[in-house]
């Protein structure tokens, strides 16, 4: 099933995310439905924020070809390091692309669907992704990063946009 994208300025996008506490059924239920959005988007990741579940699930495929879906329960960057600007764009801010500095190194720790505990480590592309999914659990948008100007811009577009 799809589900509906919240777009920014949406203020449910600014929902902090609760940890899950057990991994049943409804959380695979409702990662299929992620992952069926996140492809037909299309988009390389989306969070639960994004389609109004506020708990701490994000759902990733930065492949070419679409094969490698990677499913993060209540992930934790436990380390980074270095530094990389990234041309990054949101699916909750369609059409707008933006240059972000983020971690360019940085080592997760998450449940998998089966809710066992995995570690790993992540650059470029991939990296990006994660740090942008998990601000989206904390209420963050990429936008967020940019200067006021571009803000102020970027909500004015928007707003003549929706009028
Ligand atoms: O969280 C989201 O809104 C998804 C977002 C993830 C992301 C993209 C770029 C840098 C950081 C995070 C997207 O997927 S936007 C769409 C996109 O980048 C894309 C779409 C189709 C093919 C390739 C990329
Ligand atoms: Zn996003």
């Amino acid at each position: 099933m799809l589900l509906p994208i919240l777009h920014y300025p949406d203020k449910r996008l600014r929902t902090k995310a609760v940890p899950i506490e057990k991994v049943n059924d409804a959380i695979r239920f409702l990662i299929k439905d992620m992952f069926s959005t996140m492809y037909n988007a299309p988009g390389i990741g989306l969070a639960a924020t994004q389609v109004n579940h506020h708990i701490r699930l994000i759902v990733i495929d930065t492949s070419e070809d679409k094969t490698q879906p990677l499913c993060l329960i209540n992930p934790e960057i436990i380390e980074k390091d270095g530094e990389l600007e990234w041309d990054e764009g949101c699916l909750s801010v369609p059409d707008y692309y933006e240059c972000v500095t983020r971690a360019n190194h940085i080592k997760v720790r998450a449940l998998n669907e089966q809710g066992e505990m995995f570690e790993l480590e992540a650059q470029d592309i991939l990296g990006v992704c994660i740090q942008h999914e998990i601000d989206h659990l904390d209420g963050i948008l990429f936008v967020d990063h940019l200067s006021k100007l571009k803000q102020r811009r970027l909500l004015e577009k928007t707003k003549k946009s929706q009028k």
